[in-house]
């Protein structure tokens, strides 16, 4: 059968804050390509589950594309510009996804964003991401950009303070969230997802985020 509401709708976007948004269906017309390259990646840089500084094993299965790539071990999360499972770097981020995570974020008004990093998370039915904030980053003035394929997740959006309350925003395949400037450091996670299937992915959901991990020009000793 054909599930005519596997993709909801396409074309709008849902304002979250004064800098977040969920583009509905921005990813649709690509996503086909970005499955081929995340194909091709996970052949090079497989998803693994990372331990956190806490001891407990995510979950969320990742692996990364890009200059560099976030990980986390007992020591704590960093990013790093080789893959600790291969030793070699990571897989180079594909055209594609540079052009998706620019336009998107140009759509939400934050020109000319370049990320260095994608960071590529698994999930299937059960599989969640508790509320944390994105802070690893150096250069908090550059937004990140998620886009959502496969199956559906609700992802919670809250406050500065783990505390604080939260909304609930389904996710559909060829969603894409950017969130930034005063939104950047938003508590947000991922509950657990329910089982489904997806016409394409099966019973998974793959979620692309972008950033710009590394400090401002750092890669650019001429600037001042
Ligand atoms: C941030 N990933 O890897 S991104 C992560 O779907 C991560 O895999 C999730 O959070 C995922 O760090 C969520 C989507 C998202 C949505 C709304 C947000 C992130 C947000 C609102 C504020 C801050
Ligand atoms: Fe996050």
């Amino acid at each position: 059968m054909i599930d005519l509401f596997e993709n909801e709708n396409t074309g709008g976007r849902e304002i979250l804050g004064m800098e977040a948004f969920v583009l509905k269906g921005f990813a649709l017309p690509i996503a086909n390509e970005l499955l081929a390259k995340i194909a091709f990646i996970q052949t090079l840089s497989p998803f693994r589950h990372m331990t956190t500084p806490g001891g407990h094993t995510m979950s969320v299965g990742l692996t990364n594309c890009g200059q560099l790539g976030w990980t986390s071990d007992r020591r704590g999360y960093k990013y790093s510009a080789l893959d600790p499972a291969t030793g070699n770097p990571w897989p180079v981020m594909p055209n594609e996804f540079l052009e998706l995570a620019k336009s998107a974020a140009s759509e939400a008004g934050f020109v000319n964003f370049v990320p260095d990093a994608c960071l590529i998370n698994k999930y299937i039915p059960g599989t969640k991401l508790s509320l944390h904030q994105d802070k690893d980053e150096q250069d908090l003035r550059a937004p990140i950009v998620s886009v959502s394929l496969g199956i559906p997740a609700v992802f919670q959006f809250g406050g500065f303070e783990r505390g604080a309350s939260t909304i609930k925003v389904p996710l559909f395949h060829g969603d894409v969230v950017v969130w930034g400037g005063v939104d950047r450091l938003r508590f947000h996670g991922i509950l657990p997802l329910k089982p489904n299937s997806h016409s394409i992915l099966g019973e998974q959901r793959i979620n692309l985020t972008f950033r710009k991990a590394s400090p401002f020009n750092s890669n650019n000793f001429n600037a001042f």
